[in-house]
């Protein structure tokens, strides 16, 4: 059994989506972030950065003690490995689906989060932030675009590349974004939202949290918001 420390935001759900597709067995442990559960010191003992996702594998290959892992590129790549499933196996093939895989967690998940953050949640609306960060994200759906322009998917194949830039997409809305300006993207987008695997990680989301994706009350800004080194240091292990 795999215990999925997780909250209803596309870096949970890019693991969710990934046991479901492989029907490997799983346990969700919700961490509510706007409750500042990841400050707990039970969480931050094996997901330091005190962000979800983390996991916990109590049947590692080989047998031996529960292997932790957090970073969800790093989940997503130990679970491909666990399984054998979702990363090509050959030299290019996986070479292919690891850099899409690190593009992500470098580039549409960072900028799409600071665009979020200063066009939704920020009190002062900075125009020069809201402008950087919205036009970096439509760059980058720009590289989506023309990436998919002569494959079905990131990699050629279905793979964790996918996994990880998919819930990303997903609110392409409240990142100001329009998909029919990115018809690859587009058709890329829609073939997986119809996947059966990516319907029921959703459907579990909602019944974890009924407002995914909601606006922020007061209580979890001051949270999620005035984060330093203090919040992590005062939880000592
Ligand atoms: N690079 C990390 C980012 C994880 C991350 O930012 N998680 C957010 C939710 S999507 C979180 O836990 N936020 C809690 C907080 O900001 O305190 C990953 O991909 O796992």
């Amino acid at each position: 059994m795999i215990d999925v420390h997780y909250w209803t935001t596309p870096n949970g759900h890019k693991v969710t989506i990934f046991l479901e597709e492989t029907g490997l067995p799983y346990n969700i442990i919700p961490v509510n972030i706007g409750k500042g559960e990841q400050f707990k010191r039970e969480f931050l003992a094996f997901s330091p950065n005190n962000r979800i996702p983390a996991i916990v594998d109590h049947a590692p290959a080989g047998g031996g003690a529960a292997i932790p892992v957090f970073e969800s590129g790093a989940i997503l790549v130990y679970l491909a490995e666990k399984t054998g499933q979702f990363i090509p196996r050959d030299l290019r093939g996986r070479t292919d689906a690891m850099q899409w895989l690190f593009w992500q967690m470098g580039n549409l998940g960072p900028m799409s989060g600071q665009n979020n953050h200063f066009s939704q949640y920020a009190v002062e609306k900075l125009p020069y932030a809201i402008d950087r960060y919205r036009n970096e994200v439509n760059r980058l759906y720009g590289v989506l675009n023309r990436q998919l322009a002569d494959r079905d998917y990131l990699a050629r194949d279905y793979s964790i590349a996918d996994m990880a830039s998919y819930p990303w997409i997903v609110p392409y809305e409240r990142q100001g974004q329009k998909l029919e300006d990115f018809p690859h993207l587009k058709r890329w987008f829609e073939a997986i939202r119809e996947r059966p695997a990516v319907v029921r990680a959703y459907e579990k989301a909602k019944a974890v949290n009924p407002n995914v994706g909601g606006i922020r009350t007061a209580e979890e800004r001051a949270i999620l918001f005035g984060q330093t080194a203090a919040s992590v240091q005062a939880a000592v292990r």
